[in-house]
């Protein structure tokens, strides 16, 4: 137990063990959310849960951060805005014919989800106020049109993880 205890990180935020989980049931194909516990999420409301975040180290003073939002919830939301300690500003990305434009905001289907990944819709770090490092997490806080803002800390990954469309 004392070893176990001192191995353990001080400044690990409890919330990277709870991403790390989500993204886990979301690779195994069930979702999951903690909050209202078991089974498929309220009728009239969305249910929003964050997992498979990443953010390759970037290489310059951008960076891009996918992650996937899922919704047990039986009403849509749309995901409207970003901000990190990492960037002055964060945008939302999203790629059409090859080519990536910022979106004013991203639709979250009804018990479905809104899937940001390379080669596809994004974050968008720009004016980086520090430079993450492999190993480091960058702290993310997402506001949607209806359900309360979510908070993720999302894992830097190697620079090789930079997706193909780059900027
Ligand atoms: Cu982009």
């Amino acid at each position: 137990m004392r070893r176990l205890a001192r191995r353990r990180f001080p400044g690990r935020p409890h919330a990277f063990a709870a991403v790390a989980v989500a993204g886990v049931l979301t690779l195994a194909g069930c979702g999951g959310t903690d909050s209202d516990g078991p089974g498929p999420g309220p009728d009239d409301e969305a249910d929003l849960s964050v997992g498979s975040a990443y953010m390759p180290q970037p290489v310059s003073d951008m960076a891009a951060g996918f992650l996937v939002i899922s919704n047990e919830g039986g009403a849509a939301d749309r995901l409207t805005s970003v901000s990190s300690d990492a960037a002055d500003r964060v945008t939302v990305h999203e790629t059409v014919d090859g080519s990536m434009r910022e979106a004013d905001a991203l639709d979250i289907p009804a018990r479905g989800s809104l899937v940001l990944e390379s080669g596809g819709s994004h974050l968008m770090f720009e004016q980086l106020t520090r430079q993450p490092k492999q190993g480091q997490k960058v702290s993310v806080e997402l506001r949607f049109a209806h359900s309360d803002p979510v908070t993720v800390e999302i894992p830097v990954k190697p620079a090789t993880y930079t997706p193909k469309h780059g900027h």
